[in-house]
């Protein structure tokens, strides 16, 4: 497995529901490395760009309505195939079904507030880091714990 950095948006929903220590404790607790965190207020131009795959469905005004409503809070992490590891952590799109153990699961309960977004891919990552961070605020640290996470 190998070492990725992966994007992940607390979106306003977790900022006003004082979820934002909590989210970022389960990815510390797994032995994720926060490489880099931010409040952000998204703007229209952004959501519309970011969202762009979804534009034309019918709940993409309420989607990009949602995500603009307040700061949200981004995060970079770091960690052995840590993309699909966040996904898994964070559960699927809709709350309503997510399991029981991971972020949507225990924290939300409707589609239009997941409380969170994490990158799909590598590649999807990568874009949404430099679209939110400048490589200078990506800080180059190891955890003292990194011995105890991996063998190697
Ligand atoms: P994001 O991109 O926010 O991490 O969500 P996902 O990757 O898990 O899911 P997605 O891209 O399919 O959906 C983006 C965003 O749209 C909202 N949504 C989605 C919604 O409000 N109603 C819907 O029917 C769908 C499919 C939720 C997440």
């Amino acid at each position: 497995m190998e070492m990725e950095r992966t994007f992940v948006l607390i979106k306003p929903d977790g900022v006003q529901r004082g979820l934002v220590g909590r989210i970022i404790g389960r990815f510390e607790k797994k032995g994720l490395k926060v490489v880099s965190t931010k409040m952000f207020w998204v703007n229209e131009d952004m959501a519309k760009k970011y969202y762009a795959e979804h534009e034309g469905k019918d709940f993409f005004p309420g989607l990009v309505e949602y995500v603009t409503s307040g700061p949200s809070v981004a995060i970079v992490l770091e960690g052995k195939g840590a993309v699909a590891t966040v996904r898994g952590l964070i559960g699927t799109t809709d709350p309503a079904e997510a399991h029981p153990g991971t972020i949507r699961g225990d924290m939300g309960m409707d589609i239009s507030r997941n409380l969170i977004h994490g990158a799909d891919s590598l590649e999807s990552a990568h874009r949404e880091i430099r679209l939110f961070f400048s490589p200078q605020e990506l800080l180059d640290y190891s955890r003292v714990d990194r011995t105890w996470l991996y063998k190697e």
